[in-house]
């Protein structure tokens, strides 16, 4: 799997990135687990998302209905209100809008809005009508691994090998939105971490992300202030650390799983995810860059004592022109 090689159809001004995508998340809810009620009102929300684009988002996921463990659900009609004005708002200010959903009716009245993206967390389970839909849409979807509602998906985290099982689930997944003919290029896939997984679940899948991008697919991570880093980061008295305070170490997942090649990485603070994705790529093109030249012509010692020379010379002639040391 590398983020370089994944083509998403319609998505033309994202395509020539070569770097992990951001997607900013926008909550209009009163009740998610980690920034529940802040951006409830449109007003608030689509000043919110756009706060999100000027750090560095290329994608604002709007979404209307908490999927928090215990959450129950929203009505319809409720959902649609909460992110039908906030899509528009943000589509017509010419954001890039994906809209987090598991309904058919949602997703398609949300794409006529402006959406361009639809983020199922339920990968098209919650809803039989879901498929069919996107099919007719043709936007990129996001079928993310999922085992049941919010309510219940607590009780549904029983694997033998959780990396065999979620690609499994998810390869029969996109059998079947294929089958109900979805194009497979529209297809992104997610490990869906935190849902129906409790903590020490979710680090396999992540050091396992290559088994996900295995079946062909982009690979969407959305780590972002979940329990599982909450404890991780756990005080001295075993407290799981706030949503917020796992933000350094959403960050931190993020470099890693750009550098593991997933396509886009779904986070709450998007200014250190813009800038770990963009660590990794660089990181990544001078990995690449340094074994090309070290096949053409050097040894590998030469390469190596040439390509430190060089970096050596550039931060002087930078400092020399008085240039930011970037
Ligand atoms: N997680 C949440 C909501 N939507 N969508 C995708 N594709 N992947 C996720 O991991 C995901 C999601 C829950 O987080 P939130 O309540 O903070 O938005």
């Amino acid at each position: 799997m590398d983020a370089r090689d994944a083509e998403v159809a319609g998505l033309p001004e994202l395509s020539g990135a070569e770097r992990t995508l951001v997607m900013g998340v926008v909550n209009v809810t009163p009740d998610s687990f980690s920034d529940g009620g802040e951006w409830f009102e449109p007003d608030t929300a689509v000043a919110h998302g756009l706060e999100l684009l000027g750090e560095g988002a290329d994608v604002l996921d709007v979404g209307g209905e908490s999927t928090r463990p215990g959450a129950g659900r929203v009505p319809q009609n409720q959902e649609l209100a909460r992110v039908l004005p906030v899509i528009e708002a943000l589509a017509e200010r010419g954001a890039i809008v994906s809209v987090d959903t598991t309904r058919a009716a949602v997703a398609e009245r949300a794409v006529a809005a402006g959406a361009r993206i639809v983020n199922d967390v339920s990968g098209g389970l919650a809803d039989p009508a879901m498929a069919r839909t996107v099919a007719e849409l043709g936007v990129p979807y996001v079928a993310m691994h999922w085992r049941g509602h919010s309510d219940v998906m607590d009780r549904l985290e029983t694997y033998d090998d959780v990396v065999a099982e979620v690609r499994d689930e998810l390869s029969a997944r996109m059998d079947s939105l294929v089958g109900a003919g979805v194009d497979t290029a529209q297809i992104v896939l997610d490990p869906g971490l935190g849902f129906a997984k409790a903590g020490v679940l979710n680090w396999p899948l992540l050091a396992h992300l290559d088994t996900l991008g295995g079946l062909g697919r982009p690979v969407l991570v959305g780590a972002s202030r979940k329990r599982f880093l909450g404890h991780l980061l756990a005080g001295p008295d075993g407290d799981p650390a706030p949503p917020r305070a796992r933000d350094d170490a959403t960050a931190a997942v993020s470099a890693l799983s750009a550098a593991a090649g997933a396509w886009c990485v779904r986070v709450h603070a998007v200014r250190a995810s813009a800038d770990a994705v963009r660590v990794a790529a660089a990181w990544g093109k001078a990995a690449g860059d340094f074994t090309d030249k070290s096949v053409d012509s050097l040894t590998v010692g030469e390469s190596r004592a040439g390509g430190l020379a060089r970096t050596w010379q550039d931060s002087q002639t930078c400092d020399d022109h008085g240039g930011s040391p970037r």
